[in-house]
């Protein structure tokens, strides 16, 4: 994130490694705005500090402040609701987005609406009953990982019959870039991309794009190499320590 000719912002990128997280490092990379970045650590519950509450009531990344139109620092949480914030305040060019009120903007905002409704959400929770929670519950891993299969057809069916190979009309917009880190880590969740030749199309076309990779490499480095199964037990387990603790705490409140 160090080019020199990036537009100035007072942008400041709250996150950590995740889906949600490096949706808003790409669309941020893609329009070549300046930003700083605070990598927010989980195992030491820096999400739910004082004063990144401040941030983001909610305790998660990824949150960003900035300078508002007003002049006065706005901050925005929810990471569809930066993306929109980012295009509309950002993009005015149109290069990642559509003229308000457009059909392809209403089709984008549903993309991106299901993808936080629906997508997220459901890959988390297989995330959650195949690698973190503390006994195995077929029932919920076959739920989760199930209806991600089922989303990530759906997505199949759309790119089957797209001509740019994007979502939603010529361009690639923020509904691409709210889905590619969910689909990126599908085999986190245990779901595989056989029989999804155009999904598996259009994650290799985003992760070609520069601006993209490098966004997607916010705050460090993603993986290059494929995990061992023993690799993968053990970041499992140190998530799910984190995990727990918090299920605890939530608990006794
Ligand atoms: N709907 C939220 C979800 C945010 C979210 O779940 N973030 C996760 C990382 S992907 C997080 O911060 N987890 C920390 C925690 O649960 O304490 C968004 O899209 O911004």
């Amino acid at each position: 994130m160090s080019s020199s000719t990036k537009t100035p912002t007072n942008i400041h990128l709250y996150t950590a490694q995740t889906p949600n997280g490096i949706k808003v490092s790409m669309l941020l990379e893609e329009l070549n705005l300046s930003y700083a970045v605070t990598a927010l650590s989980f195992a030491k519950n820096e999400q739910k500090e004082p004063w990144f509450l401040e941030i983001n009531p909610n305790g998660r990344i990824p949150a960003i402040t900035d300078t508002f139109t007003d002049g006065k620092p706005i901050r925005i949480f929810e990471s569809g609701a930066i993306l929109q914030y980012l295009v509309e305040r950002y993009d005015g060019e149109g290069k990642f987005s559509y003229p308000k009120g457009s059909r392809e903007d209403w089709e984008v905002r549903g993309w991106l609406f299901w993808q936080m409704g629906g997508l997220g959400p459901m890959q988390g929770q297989a995330n959650h009953f195949f690698r973190y929670a503390p006994e195995k519950i077929e029932y919920g891993i076959q739920r989760y990982q199930g209806e991600t299969k089922r989303l990530y057809s759906v997505m199949e069916t759309q790119l089957a019959k797209s001509t740019s190979g994007f979502l939603v009309g010529d361009r690639l917009t923020i509904a691409d870039i709210s889905c590619w880190g969910w689909v990126n880590s599908h085999d986190w969740a245990g779901v595989s991309l056989d029989g999804f030749p155009y999904l598996a199309a259009w994650l290799e076309k985003i992760r070609s794009r520069e601006a993209s990779a490098r966004g997607a490499n916010v705050p460090k480095s993603t993986r290059t190499k494929e995990l061992t199964e023993e690799e993968k037990e053990k970041i499992a387990k140190e998530t799910s320590a984190w995990i727990l603790q918090g299920n605890e705490h939530t608990a006794k409140k």
